[in-house]
């Protein structure tokens, strides 16, 4: 059922880890949503009801439990290419999480792909699985890493991406569709299009997007896409990796072993059908089944019902942030083009010692470079706060927020 408005206070009850107390029995205040979201009842039984009445191997055998796993387990990949609007279901590759899928991408495609005098194209608020591949990648050939550098607001800075692409010698620009610091939700189909137009492939990092947005594949156009399902209530360990099948088409294995073969002799083996060539191994097969709970439960509420929950709240709460005395806000001004992610610092206060003080207070904030170290470095700070919603947080958890900062202040005599 759809719903225009969400309800957070029946989407509490979903949730037991938000009935938690910690810290001498402070309320949890959960805020690091960015980092990893919390599991509702929903997805934790999906997981305990496959362990408990379904577990067996996918693909291999044809007794009930492993028939009845392995349609659990394909029904997953329908969901998400309905989620996402993905007319080939074969496109749809499960791997460990966004990093797997970018370094597979990497290794596959980009080994067969990138040559000496290449450039790889990447941005300067690129979360670190969106570099190192490519760092290593370039090493590797001898090709060439470029950044598009952002601006003070916090956005991408396209004349750079026109730059590169007119060198004529860029062979992929690999973005994310919002950035895990700053929140920017990046300008892809625009960057998509002059790719497009160069002839250059593109990587969109979903990490972030996919979670808190309505995402459509199809019109998004581009060649790769990489998301993590413990971001969007569903389990650790389980991610997407989307790539277009004319391009799937072209790409060697990445892992070797059981289920990716057709035939293996002793010098020879040919590949099994997409999207199996890529899934070696026996698959993280009960998380993909929670993975699958997690989807039914955001489309339950609506993707647009979320945006517009984080949006009011990112509002409210950088409203009310921006007035206390002493804070320094990251990112950009215009609420439409950011999602739900508020990275800070307080005076000159560490931000490990400012999570530190607040966690007594029971919100948990993430501190630290955000595994974003080339965006601290054009920040010109060492690490910062960050709080980010989801669903179940409340104007009431911003406001808590808020007065946990004059603990710092008290303490700091600020
Ligand atoms: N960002 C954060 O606290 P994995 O770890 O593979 O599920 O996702 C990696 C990743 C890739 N891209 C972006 C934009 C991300 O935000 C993340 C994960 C977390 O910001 C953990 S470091």
């Amino acid at each position: 059922m759809q719903t225009s408005a969400l309800s957070t206070e029946n989407i509490r009850k979903d949730f037991p880890i938000l009935q938690r107390m910690v810290r001498d029995g402070k309320p949890l205040v959960y805020l690091d949503n960015a980092s990893t979201t919390q599991k509702p009842n929903q997805v934790i039984d999906a997981i305990s009801d496959y362990y408990k009445n379904h577990n067996a191997n996918v693909h291999r055998a044809v007794y009930a439990l492993a028939e009845e796993s392995t349609e659990a387990y394909e029904k997953t990949r329908e969901k998400i290419s309905k989620f996402l609007n993905i007319k080939n279901k074969e496109e749809v590759i499960f791997v460990r999480g966004t990093t797997e899928a970018i370094n597979l991408v990497a290794y596959t495609w980009g080994r067969q792909n990138i040559k000496k005098g290449d450039i790889i194209v990447t941005t300067e608020y690129e979360h670190h699985s969106n570099i190192v591949p490519w760092q290593l990648l370039a090493k590797e050939k001898g090709a060439k890493l470029e950044y598009i550098g952002i601006n003070d607001n916090g956005e991408l800075i396209l004349d750079h991406l026109d730059s590169y692409l007119e060198t004529g010698k860029v062979k992929l620009v690999t973005f994310s569709q919002m950035s895990n610091v700053l929140g920017t939700i990046s300008n892809s189909e625009e960057i998509i299009k002059r790719c497009k137009k160069a002839g250059v492939k593109t990587l969109v990092d979903g990490a972030q997007s996919v979670p808190h947005m309505k995402v459509d594949i199809e019109k998004l156009d581009c060649d790769f896409f990489a998301f993590s399902a413990h971001k969007m209530l569903g389990p650790t360990g389980v991610g997407v990796l989307w790539v277009r099948k004319e391009i799937l088409e072209t790409m060697p294995p990445f892992h070797g072993g059981g289920d990716m073969i057709r035939e293996v002799h002793k010098y020879e083996t040919t590949w099994n059908d997409l999207p199996y060539k890529f899934e070696a191994g026996t698959p993280n097969i009960a998380d993909v089944i929670g993975f699958s709970a997690a989807i039914d439960y955001l489309s339950n509420i609506g993707m647009d019902a979320i945006r517009q929950h984080e949006i009011d709240l990112t509002k409210y709460a950088l409203e009310k942030m921006s007035q206390v005395k002493g804070i320094t806000i990251y990112g950009v001004k215009d609420i439409l083009n950011r999602g739900g992610v508020i990275s800070f610092n307080f005076h000159d206060v560490h931000p490990h010692d400012v999570a530190t003080i607040i966690d007594r207070e029971g919100i948990a904030v993430r501190s630290g470079h955000h595994c974003a170290q080339v965006l601290m470095e054009r920040l010109n700070v060492a690490a910062t706060n960050r709080a980010s919603f989801y669903i179940y947080n409340t104007k009431e958890d911003v406001d808590k927020l808020i007065k946990s900062l004059e603990k710092v202040s008290e303490l700091y005599k600020l």
